[in-house]
């Protein structure tokens, strides 16, 4: 039996299609149907394990897959909150699936900027990168952690500003808001272990960067 080297990927959502294109302009030859979670590239010995992105660095982390494409701002965020240090690391910058998590509020509101914020709360999907930056700021703010819709927060008064993705920054204006501070720039990344590959797996990946590093430079 070949090793096949496996690689961490979100089946659906905003980093999916650009991480299948990537693969694909590397050569790879797959098709993503149905609802399977495991799909083998034919070309090349490399399975594609597909995943909610939150389990990506976790998954490269325990070693259910060598490497991974994921959102840095997801990455950061795991590695800051998970209670053992994570072993996942980036390895290349991907230049796809930029956004920037932005602290925001009415534009109408009290909290105007950083400084406004001591005694105050920011609804967040991202706990610990905001909590990093209160440390690092000394500033002194309540968390509201929420699963999602982290934009509705300030209007149904249960939080005075929000720490939030943005990339058009539509979704704010639409409710009000206005970012003032840029707390992470993200893109998708690469990310590894420290673990060790197995020779033929460390081929496969050496060949593999080297062809991703060949499309973005053609990017450019
Ligand atoms: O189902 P799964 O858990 O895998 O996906 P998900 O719903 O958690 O993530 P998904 O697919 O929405 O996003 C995946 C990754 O895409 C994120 O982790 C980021 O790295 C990246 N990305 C890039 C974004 C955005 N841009 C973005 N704009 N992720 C989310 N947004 C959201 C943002 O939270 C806000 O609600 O889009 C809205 C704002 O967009 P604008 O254009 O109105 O500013
Ligand atoms: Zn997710």
């Amino acid at each position: 039996m070949t090793d096949r080297l496996r690689i961490s990927l979100q089946k659906k959502g905003r980093l999916a299609e650009d991480s299948f294109d990537l693969l694909r302009k590397c050569g790879l030859r797959f098709s993503i149907r149905g609802g399977g979670l495991l799909a083998r590239v034919k070309n090349m010995p490399v399975d594609l394990l597909l995943v909610r992105d939150d389990d990506i660095p976790s998954f490269v982390a325990n070693n259910a897959s060598d490497i991974g494409i994921v959102g840095e701002n997801v990455l950061v965020e795991e590695q800051l909150s998970s209670k053992s240090p994570l072993n996942a690391k980036i390895t290349m910058r991907l230049g796809f699936s930029r956004c920037k998590l932005c602290l925001a509020a009415s534009t109408t509101g009290k909290v105007q900027s950083p400084a406004d914020l001591n005694g105050t709360r920011i609804a967040t999907t991202y706990p610990g990168v905001t909590a990093r930056y209160l440390a690092e700021q000394g500033l002194d703010a309540k968390l509201v952690e929420m699963k999602g819709a982290v934009e509705l927060a300030p209007s149904i008064g249960i939080a005075e500003s929000i720490c939030d993705l943005v990339s058009s920054g539509a979704t704010l204006e639409a409710n009000g808001l206005a970012a003032f501070e840029t707390i992470l720039e993200s893109e998708a990344v690469l990310i590894q272990s420290d673990r060790e590959l197995s020779p033929a797996k460390a081929d496969i990946l050496a060949k593999l960067m080297n062809r991703i590093d060949g499309v973005l430079k053609s990017a450019e």
